[in-house]
């Protein structure tokens, strides 16, 4: 069948094509089907952005840290997350700008998705592990929408079997749309699927499906980047929309702001959202489906995006709103005339 820009389909006509030109459409069958997928290292970078990456998060652990001894006991029983990691080095931009892993994600939460977390992960041998768990944080929900609301990368930036600790899903559970009881999570701590995949490898999942990880019984650290992305009404677990600066911005492609959410809408002042802001075509508009930004778009934004504005949340200029609101009237005649 041949894909068209089918106006019903939004950007997922594009996206769809753009999958499919990187040889990932048995990895959205799996998504739908099994509610995880892996991504082998040669679809995600060339060696010597794997090599940049590891370098890059060893950088971090030790900066933090220190180096590992050795004897590779250091991490012992340790299952030690890093926050906040993706200013620390620009290939991390890049790791979270990868077509493969962005595009699979986008197909779970559309194309104005937002990064909530970008962290460094930690394991040693022993103990520690993570329990069968969903990553949808609504404790007061007992069921839920068929769609998730987050999704997830694991960058692997070591290699991972059982014995080295691997992320483990519970294969199907994406359909079942509720979290595992205590009892479930207990019965899957050593009967969920463990993912053997080499170092560079990416898991993606999102948010319904139940997930836990081994216990590494080699001797060493098994290290991973984790990336989170929500839909863009969602509060973003890591504070990227205050951290980001203007020349990050203007490295990256315009995708990158919407990723920042620093055209989102919310939270609202007396003036309501900021419609400049908000037609300025960076693909994270709440409130339209905003032109669709291609994967493999590398132009830097340059000055033509820029962090979001100190607003007074308080006052109301009633010029500014008049501004706003030609600014949208604009846009909706450019919409109807291009219809
Ligand atoms: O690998 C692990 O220990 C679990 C990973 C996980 O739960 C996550 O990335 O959300």
């Amino acid at each position: 069948m041949k894909i068209e820009d089918w106006k019903s389909a939004g950007p997922n006509a594009p996206l769809y094509r753009e999958l499919a030109s990187l040889d990932l459409l048995p990895n959205l069958a799996e998504l739908d089907f099994f509610g995880f997928t892996v991504v082998p290292p040669e679809k995600v970078g060339p060696p010597e952005f794997h090599t940049a990456v590891r370098e890059a998060l060893t950088g971090v652990i030790e900066a933090r840290f220190g180096a590992p001894g050795a004897d590779g006991l250091t991490w012992k029983d340790a299952n030690q997350i890093f926050r906040l990691i993706l200013w620390e080095h620009r290939v991390f931009e890049e790791l979270l700008m990868n077509p493969a892993g962005l595009g699979l994600v986008q197909s779970l939460l559309g194309t104005n998705c937002i990064l909530s977390l970008f962290d460094g992960w930690v394991k040693g041998p022993g103990e520690g592990r993570t329990p069968i768990h969903m990553d949808h944080w609504d404790f007061t929900r007992k069921t839920f929408a068929p769609e998730p609301n987050s999704a997830n990368f694991n960058y692997l930036v070591t290699d991972y079997s059982a014995a080295d600790g691997a992320i483990s899903f519970v294969p199907g559970s994406n359909r079942w749309h509720r979290a595992p009881s205590p009892a479930e999570v207990k019965y899957w701590a050593d009967r969920a699927h463990p993912v053997e995949a080499p170092a560079g490898s990416m898991v993606i999942w999102g948010d319904q499906t139940w997930h836990g990880s081994f216990a590494r019984e080699n001797v060493g650290e098994r290290l991973m980047i984790l990336g989170t992305f929500s839909r863009p009404y969602m509060q973003t677990q890591e504070p990227f929309r205050d951290t980001v600066t203007d020349a990050a911005l203007a490295r990256n492609p315009v995708r990158f702001a919407g990723l920042m959410d620093v055209y989102g809408a919310f939270p609202f002042g007396k003036e309501d959202a900021d419609a400049r802001r908000l037609t300025a075509n960076v693909n994270n508009s709440v409130l339209e489906i905003a032109e669709y930004r291609s994967l493999f778009d590398r132009e830097p934004a340059g000055d033509s995006v820029s962090i979001r504005p100190r607003y007074d949340y308080e006052t109301f200029d009633r010029e500014q709103w008049e501004a706003g609101r030609q600014a949208r009237m604009a846009r909706a005649r450019a919409r109807s005339a291009e219809d």
